[in-house]
């Protein structure tokens, strides 16, 4: 049995270039997202997101007919939800995860739904949350059966696939990436496989549901534990008179060491979120990896307090902050630990901030409102007596370095050396 409409929910940074590649093989895809305006950008061929190339395949599969948009779910043979998953914090420094984008999906998808019909959960998800989204479709529709009580049997398939593609690279990471496929039966897993292998070139590999939702949990709770070490220590690096760069380099000679680089901070919308879905499942258990979140969350404080220290040397300090998105050669600004840090700076009026970002041509709103200038390399490095390095772009490593040595410099990326 193959397919013939895909309809994918949420079309946003991974349900877009999905929607669009699994058009791209020849299937019919309806896109759904709630927004009217990135529904009708869509559907004139263009993209609200920035991704390398996604515009030149969306252009096409629109064109071809392939690809439409729309606000109200339709029939069609899969369902791939792909709405986010933030979560809550709390005062008291709980972090509760936010469910209400799939629960809100899975009721809108409900009424249109047939038997015979697969649906997907690719949202980065909680243990449990694919179960969870099994039973508010069940209690939605009692006329069809579900797998936690018919297993294979059931007249509707679910699992989860979740998405683990980095962005920049979405649209080879896509295709290119090994796929965990966790269905509720073996009849889901089969049936989801197929789903993959119109559009996956990497392995599909099938396990449960549960352990698919652990996978995604786990592989950036990782990254964000190594991160920690490495964060940690810089700090302690700094405390002791030692270059953290030299001192990474050199640990990682060892065939089986490899420490990641330490930063300002973690941002983007993964690294830092997921963990706290292990957390709030396991409080008493998940120690480093609670820990690690809070000494990422605490290193951007941490490079501030290092600023205004540099700043108080100088009667008018000015401070030239090199990068505002969240890692290097993007424009991305979201969840940024340099946006944040310079919007601190610029709250404690630490002194005259000059922002430098060569992949953005405006100041976001909040920092637009404030004094600061959106400036050329040349005429921050020019006119600064503090230079912060907050980001890694290309632009900033390849600069002439001798522009650096009269100056205090910050360097929490480790481009000097
Ligand atoms: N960072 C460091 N030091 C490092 C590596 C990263 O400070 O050595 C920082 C970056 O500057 C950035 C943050 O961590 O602020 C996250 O960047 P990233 O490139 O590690 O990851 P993301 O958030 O862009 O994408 C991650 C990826 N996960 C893994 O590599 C395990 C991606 O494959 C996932 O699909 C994505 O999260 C997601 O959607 O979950």
């Amino acid at each position: 049995m193959s397919f013939e409409t895909v309809s994918v929910i949420g079309l946003g940074y991974i349900g877009l270039p999905t929607a669009a590649i699994i058009a791209s093989r020849g299937i019919n895809v309806i896109g759904v997202d709630v927004v009217q305006s990135a529904v009708d950008t869509i559907n004139a061929g263009k993209i609200h997101i920035v991704e390398p190339d996604l515009d030149i395949v969306v252009r096409s599969v629109v064109t071809t007919g392939n690809l439409r948009a729309t606000t109200t779910p339709e029939p069609a043979d899969v369902f791939m939800v792909a709405v986010p998953t933030p979560f809550i914090a709390s005062n008291d420094g709980e972090h509760k995860p936010d469910l209400s984008y799939i629960e809100s999906a899975v009721k809108r998808i409900a009424p249109v739904l047939e038997k015979g019909n697969l649906v997907v959960l690719e949202s980065t998800s909680p243990v449990g949350t694919t179960e969870k989204m099994s039973a508010w479709l069940a209690e939605a529709r009692p006329d069809l059966s579900f797998p936690q009580d018919k297993g294979s049997a059931a007249d509707i398939k679910v699992a989860h696939c979740p998405e683990r593609v980095l962005p920049g690279y979405v649209l080879q990471e896509l295709v290119s990436n090994d796929r965990v496929i966790g269905g509720m039966s073996k009849a889901c897993s089969d049936r989801a496989v197929e789903l993959y292998k119109t559009f996956v070139r990497g392995e599909c590999i099938v396990t449960n549901a549960r352990t698919a939702e652990m996978a995604k949990l786990t592989e950036n709770s990782f990254r964000d534990v190594n991160i920690a070490f490495a964060n940690e220590l810089s700090v302690i690096c700094d405390k002791l008179k030692i270059n953290v760069w030299e001192l990474v380099k050199l640990a990682n000679r060892h065939p089986r060491v490899n420490i990641l680089n330490p930063g300002p901070g973690v941002g983007g919308h993964c690294i830092a979120v997921d963990p706290w879905f292990i957390v709030d499942s396991c409080p008493e258990e998940a120690k480093i990896i609670k820990q690690a979140r809070l000494t990422n969350d605490a290193k951007p404080h941490y490079v501030i307090d290092q600023i205004t220290k540099a700043a108080d040397e100088f009667k008018r300090p000015v401070i030239a902050c090199l990068g505002l998105a969240f890692k290097a050669d993007i424009d991305d600004l979201r969840e940024s630990p340099a946006l944040h840090i310079v919007e601190e700076l610029v709250k404690r009026n630490v002194g005259e901030i000059i922002a430098v970002e060569p992949n953005i041509g405006a100041l976001p709103a909040k920092l637009a409102e404030s004094e600061i200038e959106l400036s050329s390399l040349e005429n921050a490095l020019d006119k600064a007596n503090v230079i912060v390095i907050l980001v890694d772009h290309k632009e900033f490593k390849s600069a002439d370095k001798t522009q650096f040595a009269t100056k205090v410099v910050i360097d929490t990326r480790g481009i000097i050396g």
